[in-house]
């Protein structure tokens, strides 16, 4: 958590002084969803995550070079500079990418559950999105064909409360997103996502689900993101103060008091955070010192049959 919280502050950062080019839409807030959903996944499982990807994409075993060099756009970033910030990809670590276009990828996400169980391997597909998310066609078809033939398929949205500036009560008829899981005869699952180890726990039961061919589940994690929808956005539609009580709740946070309180020694905790600030700092050297994306790489990623 502490890694993925490190390097986007950093990445922000870098954004700030125009390093790093196009979107950036930071995590920080929700670090304990993308860390507890990993411990729950075998290393074979394949992850969908939307443009709010870099976490997702650390938690599976993505280097923090790799991340922030695609950031800056340079040869030795993850998708070789040619994604950026939302289209972060990893096939060593089954992590199936970072989706710009809003509830598409949960589609995609089916067709990986499809794909596990037509081959009949031990693979479950877990597909991470916004609660805006599931007002989109994509959303509804994946869900549909993954209730209809029980696919292992694990539907996270992660309800932060905001689809870019839009609270969630003025996007949705109903309370919850779990109440959708009903039309697609899908198990489901609701709670807050502070506790790194509660999240492991219910993804965990979720996934052994799909394993034993008991079909989709519908998770829907109570979150919220401390930044911007993006770099961008000014945050006019919060005041400071329901920001600051939400921050009393920071998982980062409260899980350093939890290793204290259960005797972990002051000393232990901060030579943790220390490599973590080394590892970001030497990533930020390495993309900044890499070379840009080529040219002849975007003409060889071309697909012409
Ligand atoms: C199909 C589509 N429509 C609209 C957009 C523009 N857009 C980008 S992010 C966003 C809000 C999504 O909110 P949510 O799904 O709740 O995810 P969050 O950003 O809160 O993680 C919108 C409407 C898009 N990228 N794709």
């Amino acid at each position: 958590m502490l890694l993925i919280r490190r390097f986007e502050e950093e990445a922000a950062r870098a954004y700030a002084q125009g390093k790093i080019g196009g979107f950036l839409h930071l995590y920080i807030g929700q670090e304990a969803i993308a860390v507890g959903a990993d411990a729950a996944l075998h290393k074979d499982d394949y992850v969908f995550q939307t443009y709010r990807d870099h976490g997702t994409a650390i938690a599976r075993g993505m280097t923090a070079r790799a991340a922030m060099a695609e950031l800056y756009g340079k040869d030795t970033g993850c998708s070789r500079g040619l994604g950026g910030s939302m289209h972060f990809f990893d096939v060593e670590n089954n992590f199936l990418g970072g989706y710009g276009v809003v509830g598409g990828h949960v589609a995609v996400a089916a067709g990986a559950a499809f794909k596990a169980k037509y081959r009949k391997e031990d693979r479950v597909a877990v597909c991470f999105f916004g609660e805006g998310a599931t007002n989109i066609g994509g959303f509804h078809e994946g869900a549909s064909l993954a209730g209809l033939w029980k696919l292992p398929l694990v539907l996270i949205c992660e309800n932060n409360t905001y689809a870019m500036g839009t609270p969630f009560h003025r996007t949705s008829p109903s309370d919850t997103i779990t109440s959708k899981a009903a039309g697609y005869g899908m198990a489901h699952d609701r709670f807050e996502g502070g506790d790194v180890e509660e999240v492991q726990t219910r993804i965990a039961a979720a996934a052994a689900r799909a394993r034993e061919g008991g079909g989709p589940t519908l998770i829907e994690i109570m979150t919220y993101r401390f930044r911007g929808h993006s770099m961008s956005d000014p945050g006019k539609y919060r005041s400071r103060e329901e920001l600051e009580e939400r921050k009393k709740h920071d998982s980062v946070h409260l899980y350093r008091e939890r290793l204290l309180k259960v005797g972990v020694a002051e000393n232990e905790i901060k030579a943790l955070e220390k490599s973590v600030e080394d590892e970001v700092m030497d990533a930020v050297q390495f993309a900044e010192q890499s070379e840009p994306a080529k040219t002849e790489t975007m003409y060889n990623s071309i697909y012409a049959p």
